[in-house]
């Protein structure tokens, strides 16, 4: 391949880059991003040796693989908007991307394994094919890696794995998580390999030359360890490294300043028009490009519910007139369950934050423990932000390894502490089952009760920002019905700081604590609400459970049952309900899902006859499913009618119409209303 080519392929990942990192702030992109800036020479150095039969599998920062594999960046632009030109038509968003023989997932370390499988698939088939996986030195944390190697190496399967060792991960440096070297993971497996500290793009083309025919020539698996610079954030603002230091970056090891001495000003010129040009016009293009419709969900969205009553489309919230709002009472709800300690004001984040916060200063038996969790960055939601400034010793920054970091929290559990551990995303409470499942729900019940696991899990889960099918899910039900652990879920109508300083101080069994990430900004509901009062009751287990009804309002007809921000939309729908359609419900709002009690949703149907239970969930064997069984078991013969809202059973999508298709919302809620009355 013809050298300058290398120069303008890097210019074109960095300009596509940029101009992301640029126009991120104006809302055209959804979701998140990862740009690649200052490691252009890898990507571009290693693809150059595939063939069409190769496959390549790539990660959450993947634009620069994609790219340098000849995808179209108009494509990735669109992806990345969530249009219907994108290259998954906008389903997956930055972290998902699929064309040809290249794929990308945003979860980390599995795709390893896959990776390895397809290698493998190839070597079966005699294809010629080999596989490229692109991993960070981060996910040399994740333990389902070395399973992979093993069996590479065991089985002979030619893979080529290339680590990008930019020496941090998010904003955790390689220092607090890598023991022992790079190198020697590999050769535990006798993979062979080569190291390259280099930010020449020559160089890493040599190298992967040598490595790429030796994984054909072999048929069996080899490592290339690219020793590179992140110039740019994590993601986008999130830069916890000093500035002079990332100055520094991009004065000494900018792949493009180094191959660009080998130019003459003019070609170096020309080409950078070039592409400069390009991605302009693809951005640009993309803009213009349209957003996907609900029906073009594909095979997994036929159920999806898409609202007919154009009358009742996306009403702004209502207070309702003064009718609704005589006999208006004082506060008297709150009996308890309200909002803890100094929560004047305060937002769900910065409630569970005073929990924490609360929590270290109270019991020095407290440990957080998770993935960058320590100042200035304070945890990816900003739950943890200023603990680790106050409490250095007791807040444990760890590797990308969800089952080692609950495994390791239950151990510490088990001998006498109280560690809070925080798992990043919900979708990787996958990652944790076998801990979960099969070692910390059963511990107690399984040595005659002579040990606990007084083990908090904390977990944002929820979808509507566009971060796409492995960002986005509420997948709590898989922890529901498993015995011996409790799955509580936060909301706003009581205090997030009661309900996690209740799961720890009961000091017994562990805890998966639920916290929806559009949750986290909106404010505490107050006792003296001008629409709403609220009853709070309390499970056996000490959790609460909240009934919300409209002050002044006649008797209610319908009991809305939902909990998280679910419940957040059926307010909002009891509101639109009662405004303009004389539909008087009350919400029931219970925080303890698992074991699941049904007490207070009985009495309320009891006194309605009809439900409606929301959930984000999916809604097949879903917690709705589950709550709906109970009340036709128990509420007949007074139940009249009932209806499940659940996000559809279709991924979640990143381009905004088809998530706002998928997911529940507030207009669903009311037609479902209008539809059983
Ligand atoms: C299983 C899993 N845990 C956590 C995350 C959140 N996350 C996304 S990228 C990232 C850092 C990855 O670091 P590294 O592997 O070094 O790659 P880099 O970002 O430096 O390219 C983290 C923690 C994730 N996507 N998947």
């Amino acid at each position: 391949m013809e050298a300058n080519h290398f120069y303008r392929l890097m210019c074109r990942i960095r300009f596509f880059e940029e101009l992301v990192l640029e126009k991120f702030p104006s809302g055209v992109f959804v979701g998140t991003t990862h740009t690649y800036l200052g490691q252009e020479a890898n990507a571009v150095g290693v693809v150059a040796h595939l063939r069409a039969e190769d496959i390549i599998f790539s990660n959450h920062r993947g634009h620069g693989h994609f790219l340098a594999f000849g995808g179209d960046p108009r494509a990735l632009f669109a992806e990345l908007m969530g249009k219907r030109s994108g290259v998954c038509g906008g389903r997956g968003g930055s972290q998902h991307l699929h064309w040809r023989n290249f794929y990308s997932n945003g979860v980390q370390g599995g795709i390893v394994p896959i990776a390895t499988g397809m290698a493998f698939a190839e070597k079966i088939k005699r294809s010629g094919g080999i596989a490229v996986a692109f991993l960070g030195d981060g996910t040399l944390g994740e333990g389902v890696i070395y399973e992979a190697f093993n069996m590479a190496s065991k089985w002979n399967i030619p893979v080529l794995y290339v680590v990008e060792n930019n020496r941090i991960a998010q904003t955790t440096p390689i220092e607090l998580t890598l023991a022992g070297t790079i190198a020697g993971r590999f050769q535990a497996f006798g993979i062979a390999g080569e190291e390259l500290e280099t930010c020449d793009v020559l160089d890493v083309y040599q190298a992967a030359g040598r490595w790429v025919a030796q994984v054909r020539e072999t048929q069996s698996p080899a490592a290339l360890i690219l020793h590179t610079y992140r110039f740019g954030p994590h993601s986008k603002g999130d830069d916890t490294r000093p500035a002079e230091e990332v100055a520094r970056l991009w004065e000494v090891f900018d792949p493009l300043k180094v191959f660009s001495r080998r130019l003459s000003a003019q070609e170096r010129a020309a080409i950078e028009a070039e592409e400069r040009e390009r991605i302009q016009q693809a951005f640009e293009a993309a803009l213009r490009d349209e957003y996907p419709l609900p029906s073009e969900l594909g095979r997994l969205g036929e159920n999806v519910l898409v609202p007919t009553s154009s009358s009742l489309m996306s009403g702004d919230i209502l207070t309702l007139g003064p009718s609704f709002n005589e006999g208006r009472k004082q506060a008297s709800g709150a009996a308890g369950g309200g909002k803890g300690i100094g929560e004047n004001g305060v937002t769900v984040v910065h409630s569970l934050n005073r929990a924490l916060r609360r929590a270290l200063a109270e019991n020095e038996r407290v440990y957080l423990i998770g993935q960058d969790l320590l100042d200035p960055y304070g945890g990816a939601f900003k739950v943890t932000q200023g603990c680790s400034t106050e409490f250095p010793n007791r807040v444990i920054p760890t590797p990308i390894s969800e089952a080692g970091l609950v495994g390791i929290a239950a151990g510490m559990a088990m001998r006498g502490l109280l560690p809070v551990a925080e798992i990043m995303f919900g979708d990787f409470l996958t990652l944790i089952a076998d801990q979960v499942i099969n070692h910390i729900a059963k511990f107690r019940w399984t040595y005659g009760e002579a040990v606990k696991v007084p083990l908090v899990i904390r977990t944002p889960v929820g979808g509507g920002r566009g971060y796409g099918p492995t960002h986005s899910q509420s997948l709590e039900k898989l922890y529901l019905g498993v015995p011996g652990i409790h799955v509580v879920a936060v909301t706003h109508f009581g205090s997030p700081q009661d309900l996690l300083l209740h799961a720890l101080w009961q000091d017994e069994d562990p805890v998966i604590l639920i916290e929806h990430k559009s949750l986290y900004p909106l404010p505490l509901f107050e006792a003296s609400d001008p629409d709403f009062e609220r009853e709070v009751d309390w499970t056996a287990l000490g959790y609460p459970v909240y009934t919300l009804r409209l002050r002044g309002a006649p008797p209610p007809i319908l009991s809305l049952i939902a909990y998280g921000y679910a419940a957040e939309l059926a307010r909002k729908a009891m509101l639109q309900l009662a405004y303009r359609e004389e539909i008087f419900c009350e919400l029931v709002v219970p925080t303890q899902l698992n074991p699941c009690e049904s007490k207070k949703l009985l009495e309320s149907v009891r006194r309605t006859g009809r439900a409606i239970v929301i959930e984000e969930g999916t809604l097949t064997l879903g917690w709705g499913a589950e709550v709906l069984a109970r009340l036709a078991e128990q509420a007949l013969p007074s139940l009249l009618r009932v209806a499940r809202i659940a996000t559809a059973d279709c991924p979640i999508p990143a381009s905004p119409p088809l998530e706002k298709a998928v997911l529940p919302s507030v207009e669903a809620i009311v037609q479902k209303a209008i539809d059983i009355l």
